[in-house]
């Protein structure tokens, strides 16, 4: 029989869009920016100028854009027209990924109300089929297809208290945690700021993976995380670290993490850097 959270983890997937891409396509993924109306509240405000910049790479090189979830800060806030409105720029960008079908979201347990709007499409679940083969050091070449699969998904599925039980976890950020958050104490029930809590959804989520002989990638734990062929599972991080957000970029067959932050030139002006943070997975090999 199977387990609660294998359950939820399969269902995420049951009407899953499957994205049908080559393995030298670019994708980038997202997750956990936590949008908010720019108060003190708004954990994603003071890396908005990193994301941003970021976000301009990303389109300029004709990246696809697939955010897993907790875009949008849907529990501290009501409406999300206040948080478009606040981080307009950014909307107005992503507009323009969507514009070349470049762009997918997928709802997380903070912006779980998503999943029925109507306006902006988010999913349970994403499958990306990467077919093709492609040779190592050769970038855009490839002979004798071969199709591999990777499940996107938010992550909470694994986590009871943030799946079955949203609406209650709801309630306690928006009227208890989120108040307190502003006199500087922290949730402790937040898988993102809980250290077991943390371990046993990676646990859960990576388990799941072996079993259905799959690669799963996703976001909620906010702890970045690269996986492999024993794990399966990797953790794309988010935009809320204190000085950095970071993303998963697949290219050329390639899985990398990869950490934006300001850095400063020995003349002492700041720019955006971006930075390789793991050895590459190979998925094609
Ligand atoms: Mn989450």
């Amino acid at each position: 029989m199977k387990k609660g959270y294998e359950r939820r983890i399969y269902k995420s997937f049951k009407d899953a869009p499957v994205i049908s891409l080559y393995p030298y396509s670019r994708i980038v993924l997202f997750s956990d920016c936590h949008r908010g109306v720019g108060n003190s509240n708004d954990n994603f405000l003071s890396n908005q100028h990193i994301y941003f910049a970021a976000l301009k790479y990303y389109y300029k090189n004709n990246f696809i854009y697939i955010e897993l979830g907790d875009g949008d800060e849907l529990w501290e806030n009501r409406h999300f027209s206040a948080i478009k409105e606040v981080h307009e720029d950014v909307f107005n960008l992503l507009s323009l990924f969507e514009k070349k079908n470049h762009l997918w979201f997928i709802y997380g347990n903070h912006d779980y109300v998503m999943k029925n709007n109507k306006k902006s499409i988010h999913y349970s679940g994403l499958i990306l089929r990467l077919c093709g083969y492609l040779q190592k050091n050769s970038k855009h070449s490839y002979i004798a297809p071969k199709c591999l699969e990777l499940y996107l998904t938010h992550g909470h599925q694994a986590d009871f208290l943030n799946s079955t039980l949203w609406k209650l976890s709801r309630f306690l950020v928006r009227y208890l945690w989120k108040p307190l958050e502003q006199i500087g104490i922290l949730d402790p029930t937040s898988a993102a700021k809980n250290y077991q809590r943390k371990e046993k959804s990676e646990k859960r989520l990576s388990d799941w993976a072996i079993k259905n002989n799959c690669y799963i990638i996703t976001g909620h734990t906010h702890r970045p995380m690269m996986g492999n062929d024993k794990t399966r599972y990797f953790n794309v991080g988010s935009c809320v670290h204190p000085h950095s957000i970071t993303c998963i970029e697949i290219e050329n067959g390639m899985i990398n993490l990869v950490k934006w932050f300001v850095d400063a030139k020995s003349d002492s002006s700041l720019f955006v850097s971006r930075e390789v943070i793991s050895t590459p997975f190979y998925l094609f090999k």
